[in-house]
């Protein structure tokens, strides 16, 4: 049996109840298969990055342990936002529910459908965060710390919303 990896989850919605969307799909965290939710952040309000016509993001970050490769955790994260009927008309337009593997174990992984560590969760608030309330000591890949990525992107309009 191959050993657990630790992963890191991205959670963020801002249409039709983007709270409900949040908390269902951390629910959903639990039932995949080979893997356990070991923790969940706080639900954080967000400015919307990107187009600013859109409405306000719910953001969260989950910890979990799994047995599955990167691509059949994707496939099940996908799965996810599916049952949540995605819609996604335009880029880094309004979404109902994106679930982003932001880290997997240590593993650096490009391929056509997978960009681990998340491109952008270097420098966006809503990600760092969220993750540092669960992981306050992590230590990216490349071996910088988060809190070092911290002391660049300050909390500024993020808020956070409670469990
Ligand atoms: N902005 C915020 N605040 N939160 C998100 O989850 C989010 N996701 C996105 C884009 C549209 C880039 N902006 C976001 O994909």
């Amino acid at each position: 049996m191959t050993d657990s990896i630790r992963c890191y989850i991205g959670l963020g919605s801002n249409l039709e109840d983007p709270q409900a969307q949040v908390r269902t799909a951390l629910e959903q965290l639990t039932s995949l298969p080979d893997t356990e939710l070991v923790a969940a952040s706080s639900l954080y309000r967000s400015d919307p990055v990107g187009p600013q016509d859109q409405p306000d993001f719910i953001n969260a970050v989950a910890e979990l342990n799994t047995r599955l490769a990167p691509e059949a955790l994707l496939d099940e994260l996908q799965a996810i936002e599916q049952a949540h009927r995605r819609v996604r008309e335009r880029h880094w337009g309004p979404r109902t529910l994106d679930l982003d593997i932001l880290l997997y174990a240590e593993q650096q992984i490009e391929s056509e459908r997978l960009v681990v560590p998340h491109r952008f969760m270097r420098e966006r608030g809503f990600v760092l965060w969220p993750l540092a309330e669960i992981a306050p000591s992590l230590i990216l890949p490349d071996g910088t710390p988060l809190s070092k990525l911290l002391s660049l992107c300050p909390m500024g309009t993020l808020e956070k919303i409670g469990l």
